[in-house]
């Protein structure tokens, strides 16, 4: 297994990863792992209308942007998007981020998150994959905290962007030693929209204020830091992306700006990132940063994250246990035992 996760970090990718603060890595996961999360994925989107923090952010932006059409997110209450609609209609700056070869309105840009507390096939990737491992050698961190899964599918023919944005004010952490696994379940090109990084924007020494992906327009309670506009001046910066097949990961620095185009393709194009944090990151109630549902909120500013929200993957207690299963019996979740027992 140490070979394993050794193999995959090269001299190459550990420089890569350092130096465009992004690399992709090849043969990652299994395809055990992969139907776990495609079968999650599934689950998430039959749930689409009832879920907290479901989204079909193609159907939002034609809602932001038509004056007449209403905002709808079903059960969905993780945005404001009805105060998100008021933000963006009165930014100058914002337009529509749509792709133009493509006229269909039959698109969907489906988001949802923390499909890990409900499914154990997606704990048994986040937390017993190889990925805890990789990820805390490549960080140079004694352990990893698990911060999040978050869903994006963008179906066929999908003419909505992802705006380019930077991940770290969207979380409640403060430091640099997060990274984001970006993991395609399907065959993923430029074409069909897969992600673009900037290379080396994590040394910027900026920290950009959280968008919600159909315009580059920041949430209005988060500082006024704008990520520059990548979509209108794609030449002005090192974009890079990379053709990935199932079973490769994208691994970016939290710092590191990044989008993706629409969906031009014939072919669905269905991702799961991981968020995992080292042991520099601390916790920090940022202003604007998203507010995640179903956690129990009980950190401090400054405060590693020990919590049951922010679950210990690596290292394993002891080699060869498979945390998916121990989290049903200790988790905040767990029969009898309330959310806020330390
Ligand atoms: O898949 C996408 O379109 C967006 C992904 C993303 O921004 C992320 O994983 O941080």
């Amino acid at each position: 297994m140490i070979q394993d996760r050794l193999k995959h970090l090269t001299p190459e990718a550990r420089e890569a990863f350092e130096t465009d603060g992004v690399v992709c890595l090849r043969h990652v996961l299994t395809s055990r792992e992969l139907d776990h999360l495609r079968n999650a994925v599934a689950r998430q989107m039959e749930g689409l209308r009832t879920s907290k923090t479901g989204y079909d952010f193609e159907e939002l932006a034609r809602q932001v942007w038509d004056p007449e059409r209403p905002v709808d997110t079903g059960a969905a209450e993780r945005f404001d998007m009805k105060m998100m609609k008021e933000i963006v209609r009165s930014d100058e700056a914002a337009r529509p981020l749509l792709e133009e070869d493509a006229s269909s309105e039959t698109g969907l840009f489906f988001y949802d998150v923390a499909a890990w507390k409900s499914d154990r096939g997606v704990r048994e990737v986040a937390f017993d994959s190889q990925l805890p491992g990789l990820v805390a050698n490549l960080l140079g961190s004694r352990y990893l905290n698990f911060w999040e899964d978050t869903t994006f599918v963008k179906a066929p023919h999908t003419r909505q962007k992802t705006a380019f944005h930077q991940d770290l004010a969207y979380f409640q952490i403060e430091g640099d030693q997060c990274v984001i696994v970006w993991i395609p379940l399907d065959p993923a090109t430029l074409e069909s929209g897969v992600m673009q990084y900037v290379r080396g924007s994590h040394k910027w020494g900026e920290t950009y204020a959280p968008n919600v992906f159909v315009s580059q327009t920041p949430i209005r309670s988060s500082p006024e830091n704008r990520c520059p506009d990548i979509e209108a001046n794609p030449g002005n910066f090192d974009i890079v992306s990379f053709d990935v097949q199932p079973g490769d990961v994208i691994i970016h620095h939290v710092k590191t700006v990044h989008g993706a185009g629409g969906n031009r393709s014939d072919q669905w194009r269905r991702a799961v990132s991981f968020r995992y944090c080292g042991d520099e990151v601390r916790y920090l109630d940022r202003a604007g940063a998203i507010q995640q549902v179903g956690v129990s909120r009980d950190l401090e500013d400054g405060d590693r994250l020990f919590s049951a929200d922010y679950p210990v993957v690596w290292p394993k207690p002891w080699p060869g246990l498979g945390l998916a299963d121990a989290y049903d019996l200790l988790g905040p979740g767990a029969k009898g035992r309330p959310a806020s027992c330390p």
